[in-house]
C-alpha cells in the first residue's frame, strides 16, 4: 500500500473534504504493516473499497417555524459499511455539518462498531439544523420533516440510526412518531429511545461510563487508580455528563467543564448535584457553561479557551473533533498528565495524538474509548428483538464487559516491542482485520 498515492487520489475524489481525509488517513497509517503483510487483502481491493461509502442520501428539509417562515436545511445518511451488521451510527443537528464531518464519523463507525463485538456495520447522518434557540414545536416539525425522507433507506435490519450532537431522547422521538406514522409498524428503527417505548436502560449515560471503564483499564496496566486523580472534562452534554458522573462514584474528582464559550474551573470538584445543575442549564436550549459560576461562587469561568491549561491527571475531552490540538497536548504534558482518554470523535488533532504519544502518555482514541455508546445501542437492539427489558445492573454489567473486552483486544494489537501500548494502532488494527475479513468472505460485492 502506498499511503501518499491513495490519499492523492482521495484527496482529488474528495477536495476539501478535511476532517474524511484525516481520519481515513489516520486508519492507513495504522495498518499499513499488516495490511501489506497479507496480499490477499491488495488482491481483493479491500482498502480501496473500504474508504468508499456504499452510498450517501443527501436531501432537502423544508420546515416552517412558529412564526410561518419557512426554513429549508440540508439533511444526509451516509451508508459506509455493512460487512458485519446493518448500517449503525449516529444523527447530528448542529450548523458545521457537512459531507465530510458525516463521511468523517461513518468512516470512524465501521471500526468502533466492530470492536464492539455486536453485528453492527457503519453509518453516520445528520443536518445542517441548528437546534439552539429553537421551540419545542420547531423541534419537532423539523424531526418530522427530516424522517420524511430518512424512512425510505432505514430499517431494523437494514440500518439504525441514533442520537449525537444536537439529537437526544426528545429528537429521537418525535423522529420515532414520524417513521411509526409512514410505515405504521412499531419496531426498533432507532435506538436511544425513551424508556417506555422501546429504550434500553443505561443508554443515555453509557458513553461516558464506557469510557471511565476504559480509562480504568488504561491506568491498570501502570498500576495506576482512577480514585483520588484530578480529571478535566471538557464539553457538558451527553458524554461528558456521563464521564463526570461515572468518575465521582469512582471516587475522582472533575475539576472541569467546558461550553462552546469558555470552561469552568471547580477547584472543588463537579459533584453530582453540580451535573444536576449543568443539565437544567442545557434545557434553556442556550448552551452556555458561564451560569455555572454564578451559581458555585468558588467555581471559576474562564471565556473562550479551552480547560487543557489545568493541571490534572486526566484528560477526557467530550465535546467535539479537533479540539484539543498541538499546544494543548503540549501544555498537559508539561501538567504532568498521565492519560488522555478520548470521549468525543477525533477530538485530539494528528500533531496533537504524536506529542501524546511520543511522551509514553496513555492515549486512546475514541473509536475505541466510547464505543460504549453504541455498544448499548446494540444492546438495546438485541431487547428490542427479544421484545424484553433488562434490568439496569444486566445492561450495565454487559457494557462493562465490553469495555473491556474492548480494550484488551487494543492491548493484543498495539502492543509496541518497548511494551508502550499503541491504542491507536490497536483499534484499527483490530476494527479492520474483522470487516475486512467479513469483506472478503462476502465477495467482491
Ligand atoms: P451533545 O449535543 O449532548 O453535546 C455536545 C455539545 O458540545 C454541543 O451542545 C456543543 O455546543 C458543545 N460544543 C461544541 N463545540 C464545543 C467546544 N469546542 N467546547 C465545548 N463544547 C462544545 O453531544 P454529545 O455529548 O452526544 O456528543 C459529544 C461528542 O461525543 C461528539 O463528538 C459525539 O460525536 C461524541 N459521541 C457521542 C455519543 C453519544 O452516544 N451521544 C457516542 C460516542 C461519541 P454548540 O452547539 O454550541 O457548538
Ligand atoms: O458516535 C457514536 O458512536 C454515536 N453517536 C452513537 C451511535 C449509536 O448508534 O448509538
Amino acid at each position: 500500500m502506498d499511503i501518499d498515492k491513495l490519499m492523492q487520489v482521495l484527496e482529488n475524489r474528495n477536495p476539501g473534504e478535511r476532517e474524511y481525509l484525516q481520519a481515513v488517513h489516520e486508519v492507513l497509517v495504522s495498518i499499513v504493516g499488516v495490511y501489506n503483510e497479507n496480499p490477499h487483502f491488495q488482491t481483493a481491493g479491500i482498502i480501496e473499497r473500504l474508504i468508499e461509502p456504499d452510498r450517501i442520501l443527501t436531501f432537502k428539509i423544508p420546515w416552517m417555524d412558529d412564526e410561518g417562515v419557512v426554513h429549508t436545511n440540508r439533511g444526509f445518511r451516509v451508508q459506509f459499511n455493512n460487512a458485519i451488521g446493518p448500517y449503525k451510527g449516529g444523527l447530528r443537528f448542529h450548523p458545521s455539518v457537512n459531507q465530510s464531518i458525516l463521511k468523517f464519523l461513518g468512516f470512524e463507525q465501521i471500526f468502533k462498531n466492530a470492536l464492539t463485538t455486536l453485528p453492527m456495520g457503519g453509518g453516520k447522518g445528520g443536518s445542517d439544523f441548528q437546534p439552539k434557540g429553537k421551540s419545542n414545536t420547531e423541534i419537532m416539525r423539523f424531526c418530522q420533516a427530516f424522517m420524511l425522507e430518512l424512512w425510505k433507506i432505514i430499517g431494523p435490519e437494514i440500518d439504525v440510526p441514533a442520537g449525537d450532537i444536537g439529537v437526544g431522547t426528545r429528537e429521537i422521538g418525535y423522529l420515532f412518531g414520524m417513521y411509526k406514522k409512514l410505515t405504521n409498524e412499531f419496531t426498533g428503527i432507532l435506538t436511544g429511545k425513551g424508556l417506555d417505548w422501546g429504550g434500553s436502560l443505561i443508554r443515555p449515560e453509557a458513553t461516558g461510563f464506557g469510557v471511565v471503564y476504559f480509562t480504568k483499564e488504561m491506568l491498570n496496566t501502570r498500576k495506576e487508580k482512577i480514585e483520588g486523580k484530578r480529571v478535566a472534562v471538557s464539553g457538558f452534554g451527553n458524554v461528558a455528563w456521563g464521564a463526570a458522573t461515572k468518575l465521582n462514584q469512582l471516587g475522582a474528582k472533575v475539576v472541569t467543564l467546558s461550553g462552546p464559550d469558555g470552561y469552568i474551573y471547580d477547584e472543588e470538584g463537579v459533584s453530582n448535584e453540580k451535573i444536576d445543575f449543568m443539565l437544567e442549564l442545557r434545557t434553556s436550549n442556550e448552551d452556555i457553561v458561564e451560569p455555572y459560576a454564578h451559581e458555585f461562587k468558588n467555581a471559576q469561568f474562564i471565556p473562550d479557551k479551552h480547560p487543557w491549561e489545568v493541571k490534572c491527571d486526566i484528560a477526557i475531552p467530550c465535546a467535539t473533533e479537533n479540539e484539543l490540538d498541538i499546544d494543548d497536548a503540549n501544555k498537559l504534558v508539561k501538567n504532568g498528565c498521565i492519560c488522555v482518554c478520548e470521549g468525543a470523535n477525533m477530538p485530539c488533532t494528528p500533531e496533537a495524538v504524536e506529542v501524546l504519544q511520543n511522551n509514553r502518555l496513555l492515549y486512546c482514541p475514541g473509536k475505541a474509548a466510547n464505543a460504549g455508546g453504541v455498544a448499548t445501542s446494540g444492546l438495546e437492539m438485541t431487547q428490542n428483538a427479544m421484545k424484553l427489558r433488562w434490568p439496569k445492573n444486566e445492561v450495565d454489567h454487559r457494557l462493562h464487559q465490553i469495555m473491556e473486552s474492548i480494550h484488551e483486544v487494543c492491548r493484543h494489537h498495539g502492543q509496541l516491542p518497548d511494551g508502550y501500548i499503541d491504542y491507536m494502532r490497536g483499534a484499527n488494527i483490530a476494527g479492520f482485520l474483522k470487516v475486512a475479513n467479513a469483506m472478503i468472505n462476502q465477495g467482491v460485492v
